[in-house]
């Protein structure tokens, strides 16, 4: 161990530098503790991560992989990557690892990359329906390049349509299906992916990005053993940076890293490697699992909690870290009820339901999770308070201060980034 001097962030230089800059720093981590985040692909990432994310590290250019980079001076860097591809192999019993992706997003970019040319047809969930728009929205690369073909949930159960996958997989025979969501609160069956795919010769590619943090802390199964390929972002339940990263079977390993680099991407972002490693470090913890654990226990509290409320949740309840809610018996959209708990210190989103009759910039739903206020120490009691506060600030416009001063009680008793 080294006893220079850590060069990190330096908040007094910062502050007398770029006073501008360093108010509005500060401003947001006061908002951050000053209310309560539900933004179900939020969380609080640790100090240890942040402190990777302000190193030096930043400074290297290191296009290409450890041992084999384009550029000298990067045997420092290189032990980075190479402990973090171990944790992640590891950690989720992969193959392979490639820790490079930029975002979730640009993960997703490569592995159309590694298995498809444009033009070829990719079996999805559609957006409106819970998907993600790298599944083939028509204003992204996804579907604008690619023959994307939304599959759907159930009507009346509101989870995923197995035979309706099924016979789009055999009509369409696409060349990849993909199973993950962004508003999808239950469980996917992974295997029956894995059944459909294998009738048709498709790949599966499971974007695992709202999830995997709590396959990471095992309380929920792994898609690793049925997928081809899996993609995730590392700041949603699993508490990393902001970032991507791709798990694959061994014989596609070749096919993602040329994916990454140099089809899409340039010099990975080394402080962004390092900070990864040190998330899957965390998440290898038995304190990562008792969260995990704690943060699907309050999901279904949030979600029990508001539907004695009047406010539904999609699929009658949650298996996951993430609830949607339907509020039509309220009568007030997604999006006013954004507004309203947004002035109630309340962050959250507006989401389209399954079959929503309004326009999804309006939508008849929102989405909560619990990745955040789990992280803070709360648990079920509070989640019944939260979801009396959300529920007060969405039926009554007039009772956003009121719900706001409940909200910094609430808050000061869990803070988030506690003073030392
Ligand atoms: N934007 C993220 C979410 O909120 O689910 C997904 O990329």
């Amino acid at each position: 161990m080294s006893n220079e001097i850590f060069w990190g962030p330096d908040w007094s230089e910062l502050a007398e530098m770029d006073p501008e800059i360093s108010q509005i720093i500060l401003g947001e981590l006061a908002r951050l503790r000053g209310g309560l985040q539900l933004i179900a692909s939020e969380n609080f990432t640790s100090p240890a991560v942040l402190a990777a994310l302000g190193s030096t590290l930043s400074n290297k250019y290191a296009e290409g992989y450890p041992n084999r980079r384009y550029y000298g001076g990067c045997a420092v860097v290189d032990e980075a990557e190479i402990i973090g591809i171990e944790r992640a192999k590891k950690l989720f019993g992969a193959d392979h690892a490639n820790l490079q992706p930029h975002s979730g997003a640009s993960a997703n970019i490569a592995i159309y990359g590694a298995f498809c040319k444009p033009g070829d047809t990719v079996l999805a969930m559609s957006l409106a329906q819970g998907g993600h728009l790298t599944h083939g929205s028509p204003v992204n690369f996804s579907g604008m390049w690619f023959n994307t073909i939304g599959y759907n949930v159930d009507p009346d159960t509101e989870l995923i349509d197995f035979n309706s996958v099924r016979d789009l997989a055999l009509k369409h025979k696409p060349k990849m299906i993909v199973a993950g969501a962004t508003a999808y609160p239950r469980l996917i069956d992974f295997k029956k992916f894995r059944e459909i795919a294998d009738e048709v010769g498709a790949i599966l590619w499971v974007d695992a990005a709202h999830f995997i943090g709590l396959v990471a802390g095992k309380a929920i199964p792994s898609p690793v053993e049925y997928a081809d390929v899996v993609s995730f972002t590392t700041h949603k339940v699993l508490r990393g940076p902001r970032g991507g990263m791709i798990l694959s079977k061994a014989e596609h390993a070749k096919a993602v890293d040329k994916a990454i680099f140099p089809m899409m991407q340039g010099g990975p972002l080394m402080h962004a490697v390092a900070a990864k490693a040190v998330s899957l470090k965390e998440a290898s913890t038995v304190e990562f699992q008792n969260y995990a654990k704690q943060v699907v226990l309050n999901a279904q509290a949030l979600s029990a909690g508001l539907e004695k409320e009047d406010l539904r949740p999609v699929s009658g309840g949650t298996d996951t870290h993430l609830v949607l809610l339907d509020l039509a018996k309220t009568g007030v959209t997604g999006k006013a009820a954004e507004g309203q708990c947004d002035e109630a210190k309340i962050t959250l989103n507006k989401n389209p339901i399954p079959n929503d009759p309004l326009p999804p910039m309006t939508a008849s739903g929102i989405r909560v999770g619990t990745a955040a206020v789990t992280t803070q120490g709360m648990k079920e009691p509070q989640m019944q308070e939260i979801a009396k506060l959300i529920a007060t600030a969405v039926k009554d416009p007039n009772s956003t201060e009121v719900v706001a001063k409940e909200v910094a009680e609430l808050v000061a008793k869990f803070p988030a980034y506690p003073r030392p």
